[in-house]
């Protein structure tokens, strides 16, 4: 009897299981990444490489929290410091200011009325950066108000325009030439466009660059972002004050892929004018050179990265060492993992935000502007005032250990101090749970869901299912809950 009923229980979820499991990695790399490598950093970081079965029925948003590579250890701690913790002196002449960069958005015809407009009343806005320093990059030509949006695919050879690749880029003007609108508005007479617009983006890296540091020479940086990436420009200034534009420098999040080491698009990154004269600068025809290198490999960041190497520029924080410490981050905050490791270093990035998160964003950083923004300061200002000591039907993301009845009597357990028996027990109940994360000095929050109790060391926001959803009435409650004490020994 009993058996039974808990295979009955069983098979529906291991089905679901596997179908998000494949969706996941099946749709999710090619559609969401939008041409960014995102698994890759997995592989760089074990515990970040376990992909857990997400919870609920929502496929499209049950990407594992990222977890970021772990901090650097104190022997090989970069020698320049380049996130300075400590206020520089913002008085300093040679400090940069917006008006010594180019802040390149790139985006594109099937993401613009989506992502980028919520752009142009902040991040782009001449409130944030003069408009003269600022340069939109697409695939078709395009004006917004003051907003000119470049085709950089123009100059793209025909011989890889006519690859099967380029059959959107040829579709797309058609939809407008028929009175097609492309907005996912919901409006009338609305369309969501032809699909994979993220197949021609991988194109726009190499022209971008070539396009940005031809026709803007006096750039000491060329600061590359997404329509759904935020850079906290104040910070990423501060941060490019630890380096001197003149040398080659390629800074950003680490992400490694077919043999190359390169700058995560998503996460927003930064080339020196050094670093340009020394590669594109030398070669109009730089771009050309890798069309078919770029038709063959998958991500346009990671075709960057390529040529820059060939070039002699590496990516990395010591003359190309390859190492980043922190700040870029290729995920949105609500998956980010808060930890003790990042808690105290300045907030560069995110990435995959939607425009609600940009407005939000941008509120806070006019509140701090002239100070620095660590981790710390933005999950304080954004996120704990929301903290319970638990919520019902919500997950914050837990995966580090899971403790269930079919592992009782040999659950994993971590290296630092916990108490077995709690620990064991955790799979019993919400309040076993809790006391199973209360028992393990590190752990932070823990979520429980029917007989799997998860604990973490770092802190996730999670979402939760709103009263009139209707997962309420399809999927399993699950409770989340966090150790808010806790935070004070993670002090600055
Ligand atoms: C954008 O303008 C350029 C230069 O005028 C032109 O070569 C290109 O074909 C245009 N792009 C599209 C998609 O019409
Ligand atoms: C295309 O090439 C022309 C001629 O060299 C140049 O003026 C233009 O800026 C280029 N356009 C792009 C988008 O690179
Ligand atoms: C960071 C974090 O832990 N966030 C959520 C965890 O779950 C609780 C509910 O238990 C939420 O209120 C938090 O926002």
């Amino acid at each position: 009897m009993i058996v039974s009923y808990k295979n009955n229980r069983l098979v529906p979820a291991v089905i679901v299981a596997a179908c998000i499991t494949f969706v996941y990695y099946l749709i999710d790399p090619s559609v969401e990444n939008y041409g960014s490598p995102l698994p890759d950093w997995r592989s760089q970081n074990p515990q970040a490489a376990k992909t857990t079965a997400p919870w609920g029925t929502k496929p499209t948003s049950t990407l594992p929290a990222w977890t970021e590579p772990p901090p650097i250890p104190k022997q090989t701690e970069p020698s320049i410091k380049p996130t300075p913790i400590i206020e520089p002196n913002p008085t300093s002449s040679d400090s940069l200011s917006p008006s010594d960069i180019l802040l390149i958005m790139k985006t594109g015809s099937t993401s613009l009325y989506k992502r980028l407009l919520i752009h142009l009343s902040t991040t782009l806005s001449p409130q944030n950066i003069p408009p003269e320093n600022t340069v939109i990059y697409s695939d078709n030509n395009q004006t917004i108000g003051s907003f000119r949006i470049i085709d950089i695919l123009a100059n793209i050879s025909t011989q890889t325009k006519s690859l099967p690749d380029f059959d959107i880029y040829h579709q797309q003007p058609l939809y407008d030439s028929n009175n097609v609108y492309v907005e996912a508005a919901g409006v009338d007479g609305d369309n969501y466009g032809p699909a994979g617009g993220w197949i021609i983006d991988k194109y726009k890296f190499m022209p971008l660059m070539q396009h940005a540091g031809t026709n803007y020479p006096k750039a000491k940086w060329y600061i590359y972002m997404e329509d759904d990436t935020y850079l906290f420009l104040d910070n990423v200034l501060r941060y490019l004050n630890g380096f001197d534009w003149r040398q080659s420098h390629y800074l950003g999040s680490f992400a490694g892929k077919s043999d190359v080491v390169f700058a995560h698009g998503g996460a927003g990154f930064a080339l020196s004018r050094g670093a340009w004269e020394k590669t594109f600068g030398k070669k109009e025809d730089l771009p050309g050179e890798y069309e078919k290198y770029t038709s063959e490999h998958c991500c346009g960041d990671q075709v960057l990265g390529y040529a820059l190497r060939e070039s002699g520029v590496k990516f990395g924080e010591n003359n190309g060492d390859g190492k980043f410490t922190w700040g870029f981050n290729p995920i949105v905050h609500w998956r980010f993992g808060f930890s003790r490791w990042n808690w105290c270093v300045p907030l560069l990035s995110w990435h995959k935000v939607h425009n609600r998160d940009v407005a939000r964003y941008f509120e806070l950083e006019r509140k701090w502007k002239g100070k620095q923004m660590r981790h710390k300061d933005f999950f304080e200002e954004m996120i704990a005032s929301d903290l319970k000591k638990r919520q019902e039907w919500w997950d914050n993301l837990s995966e580090l250990f899971s403790v269930s009845s079919g592992n009782k009597e040999n659950p994993p357990v971590p290296e630092s101090s916990h108490d077995l028996g709690l620990w064991k027990k955790g799979w019993e109940s919400v309040e076993a749970c809790e006391r199973a994360c209360e028992g393990w000095e590190n752990c932070v929050q823990w979520s429980y869901v029917e007989d799997l109790c998860k604990m973490d060391d770092k802190l996730i926001m999670g979402q939760g299912y709103a009263p009139a959803m209707s997962e309420r009435k399809t999927a399993l409650k699950r409770t989340s809950g966090w150790l808010k004490e806790r935070l004070d020994k993670w002090s600055c």
